[in-house]
């Protein structure tokens, strides 16, 4: 199928040019920027939420009980599951992925797993553009889940309007594990298997946690203008048991208020300011380093620089300054 019906299809909600689209942008940047270029103005309709946690806190038990309450509301889904590479976990995470398709087999619920290797560009560049395919395809409402670990998904989350994190009942270990970098971005805290033992004791320690680090943003960082009333979200806590369902009215109810809170408080348009930020940067870095190498490769001037370095006319940062103007201006 040729390119513009690839396109045609996706805008029309065709699932499978949405899936070829999809393993295009990640395989190939060249086609990625293509595809953006055709869909974007058909973006920004959907909502970004994006969902933490160690790996078997719950997270895709969680997202198949909130999908389900979502399809009740006669909302569009594209779910996005970031696969950490491990071949370890790969088996697991696959297991996973079957047992989502499987409880989800219906309209209006589209599942993309991707894997945390091999995207040009890197991984969130590819998140972003999976998530701005989705958006074009029709979805209201787009999940990401990702264990969270490592810079990629901290920047994932950058897409996100609204970041859960979940937990568990039991010992404090997740706790000290959350990032400081993932901390700040949580905007909901999820106990997640409330009908173990534990929950409440989990909730207090994560309301322990917040005020800590609340009270030290207040005396460090934060000056009056970021703390002026209502313009300050206070993350919230929630016991939930995505096995039963119980607590996601509450749940949903929580995500309305965040999405409202940023629409009201005008943080939507900063929250879609750090995202293109976020991903322009990224593309930027990449189309820059292309340049370089090819720079490094073809350029007949770095032998000569290179002879330089050796016989110390010349030192490897005056040769560095050197290759940056060929840079900014290749014929000098
Ligand atoms: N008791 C209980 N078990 C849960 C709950 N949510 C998920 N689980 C179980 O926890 C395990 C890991 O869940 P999974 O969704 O694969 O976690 P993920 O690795 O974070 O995606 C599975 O055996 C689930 O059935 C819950 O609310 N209560
Ligand atoms: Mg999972």
């Amino acid at each position: 199928m040729d390119f513009q019906s690839l396109i045609d299809g996706l805008l029309k909600g065709d699932a499978r040019s949405a899936a070829r689209l999809m393993t295009l942008v990640e395989n190939d940047i060249e086609l990625a920027e293509k595809v953006i270029n055709s869909i974007y103005d058909k973006t920004g309709n959907a909502y970004v939420l994006g969902i933490t946690g160690a790996p078997g806190s719950g997270k895709s038990t969680f997202i198949a009980a909130l999908t389900k309450k979502l399809i009740a509301l006669r909302k569009k889904i594209g779910i996005i599951c970031i696969d950490p590479s491990s071949p370890l976990t790969g088996g697991a995470l696959l297991g996973d992925r079957i047992r989502m398709k499987e409880s989800f087999s219906v309209k209006n619920v589209f599942i993309r797993s991707m894997a945390n290797r091999g995207q040009l560009g890197g991984l969130s560049r590819a998140t972003e553009d999976v998530i701005k395919i989705l958006d074009a395809y029709g979805c209201d409402i787009i999940i990401i889940e990702t264990v969270g670990v490592g810079q990629s998904e901290v920047d994932i989350f950058h897409s996100a309007a609204t970041v859960l994190v979940l937990l568990v009942p039991g010992l404090g270990d997740d706790i000290q594990t959350i990032k400081a970098g993932i901390m700040e971005i949580t905007d909901i805290f999820v106990v997640n298997k409330m009908d173990l033992p534990g929950a409440d004791r989990k909730v207090a320690e994560i309301q322990q946690m917040l005020e800590l680090n609340l009270k030290y943003r207040y005396e460090n960082h934060d000056n009056q203008k970021s703390s002026e009333k209502g313009n300050h979200w206070i993350p919230e806590i929630l016991k939930v048991n995505s096995l039963t369902g119980e607590n996601f009215d509450e749940l949903m109810k929580a995500i309305e208020r965040h999405r409202n809170f940023l629409n009201q408080s005008g943080l939507i348009s900063k929250y879609l300011e750090n995202r293109i930020k976020s991903e322009t940067r990224q593309i930027v870095k990449y189309k820059l380093i292309k340049k370089i190498e090819e720079l490094l490769e073809k350029d007949d001037k770095i032998d000569a620089y290179m002879r330089e370095v050796k016989n110390k006319s010349l030192d490897p940062y005056s040769m560095a300054n050197k290759i940056i103007k060929l840079l900014e201006n290749p014929k000098s």
